[in-house]
């Protein structure tokens, strides 16, 4: 239960002069949002999950689910055995992948746009698998979903470590014209438009436990997550990482009746703004709930935290705040936000948030795409560190540890060993029997044991 007013005052008076927000003690950080309720219980997405654990609006994305199992046994660009082949291929399809390394797209990277795919970057051996494009006129989005449905994608890096020659089409991520999709424990940095880019009439999209970190400025973006919408939107924001980004950590504009959540995400180092909410297409309902806002060596003191952009407005937002940690010296809250401030979520969410403190825990243990790499593991230990700073040029990609891939006899991409241990047959293809009967395919219990092993922690939303 919140503290009373009165011991909630005292508290803050306490702390105040160390530089510590009480938003942890889980009471509104906002003074001027006096009457905030704490959110109701949340409402998940109905349907079986797209894996154990899957949170959010795109919670229900089915990937590849009933499909083939199409093995990538090559970095090369094309061809047989090839992400793009697979990626390219029709119908239910599960990319599991028999190398590690850099997959770089010398021609122009693919578009996703068959539906219902998975793409289990968990299932990479040694240090798993990067997306880079090759620069130049073919420097362009290096993992683009478009005009798509129901795809699913784990545990891939996309590091942007060429210049292309068209900033705009250089996101690392774009999700364009789509409809429940699930971003999810993915890595992505050094792009020269945003790092994670949905755009356009999207629905039920989730991004999650992803470090999106080292935009490229001019257009150093974190997340740019309502871009040109048409309709309303469901899109969640969940459990992130934004580092070193000057703003749009994330950016929020859409159309009224469209429901964003952003929650439990950890954004750190913006140097002119965390988290803004937009009015261009008529006032966007969000949740802004347990995040951590921490100022980095690029973050102005005039920098804001949750900031309300009034340019071009057509309605006013409606702009639910609770329990967010704002760490260092800048503007946490802008003064205007109180016009568009309500008192109760728009939408229910559909997690039941962690307090900022245990997000920020959270966050920096698992976010990401496991095995992390030497760039996620520097980008973690400087948010601890508070070092680090908005870089203006792409880095290095470090070399990928390669191993052998698990012992797969049957083709069915289920290991044998673990085939063995769960009542699967390692002799005959079974992916989608459920040999436990508790209602998750065998093969997507697989592919969970093995991210939560990479990760090691239980997939949840859970703080345990
Ligand atoms: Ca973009
Ligand atoms: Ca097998
Ligand atoms: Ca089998
Ligand atoms: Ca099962």
């Amino acid at each position: 239960m919140p503290p009373r007013r009165p011991l909630r005052t005292a508290i803050a008076t306490l702390l105040a002069p160390l530089g510590i927000a009480t938003a942890f003690l889980l009471v509104p950080a906002c003074s001027n949002s006096a009457e905030t309720q704490p959110p109701p219980p949340p409402e998940p997405v109905a349907g079986p999950p797209a894996f154990p654990g899957a949170t959010g609006f795109g919670a229900g994305a089915k990937g590849g689910r009933g499909g083939r199992i199409i093995m990538v046994d090559t970095l090369a660009d094309s061809g047989p055995g090839s992400f793009r082949a697979c990626v390219g291929a029709e119908g239910p399809r599960v990319c599991v992948f028999r190398v590690a390394g850099v997959i770089r797209f010398t021609g122009r990277p693919p578009v996703i746009s068959n539906p219902y795919l998975t793409i289990a970057g968990q299932t990479a051996p040694g240090g798993g698998i990067t997306l880079a494009h090759a620069g130049g006129a073919n420097g362009l989005t290096p993992l683009l979903i478009k005009q798509s449905h129901d795809i699913v994608v784990r545990h891939i890096r996309v590091r942007n470590d060429r210049i292309g020659a068209n900033r705009e089409a250089e996101d690392s991520i774009t999700i364009e014209n789509s409809r429940n999709v699930i971003i999810d424990h993915v890595s992505a940095s050094w792009a020269r438009d945003e790092l994670v880019n949905p755009y356009g009439d999207n629905n039920d999209i989730t991004i999650s436990w992803s470090i999106f970190a080292e935009g490229i400025p001019k257009h150093d973006k974190c997340a740019l997550l309502g871009s040109d919408p048409e309709g309303p939107q469901q899109v969640s924001f969940l459990n992130n990482l934004c580092a070193h980004n000057g703003d749009r950590n994330p950016d929020v504009n859409f159309v009224p009746n469209s429901c964003v959540e952003v929650v439990n995400n950890v954004l750190y180092d913006a140097s002119s703004q965390f988290t803004e909410i937009w009015e261009s297409y008529g006032g966007s309902p969000v949740s802004v709930v347990g995040n951590v806002m921490r100022k980095g060596p690029s973050t102005a003191d005039h920098a804001v935290g949750i900031d309300r952009e009034e340019l071009g407005s057509k309605g006013d937002a409606k702009i639910y705040i609770f329990a967010n940690r704002f760490d260092g010296k800048f503007q946490h809250i802008a003064p205007d936000i109180k016009a568009a401030a309500v008192p109760s979520p728009p939408c229910p969410l559909t997690v039941r948030p962690m307090s900022a403190d245990a997000a920020y825990d959270a966050v920096l243990a698992r976010a990401g795409a496991f095995p992390r790499d030497g760039v996620d593991a520097r980008i973690v230990q400087e948010v601890r560190d508070r070092t680090g700073h908005i870089v203006h040029e792409p880095g290095a990609i470090p070399p990928v540890a390669t191993a052998r891939p698990y012992a797969d006899s049957d083709g069915d991409g289920m290991a044998d060993e673990w085939e063995d241990a769960h009542g699967t047959n390692a002799a005959r293809p079974d992916s989608w029997s459920d040999a436990d009967g508790d209602g998750v395919p065998s093969l997507e219990a697989f592919l969970a044991d093995l991210s939560d092993r990479l990760i090691g922690h239980t997939a949840g939303n859970g703080p345990e």
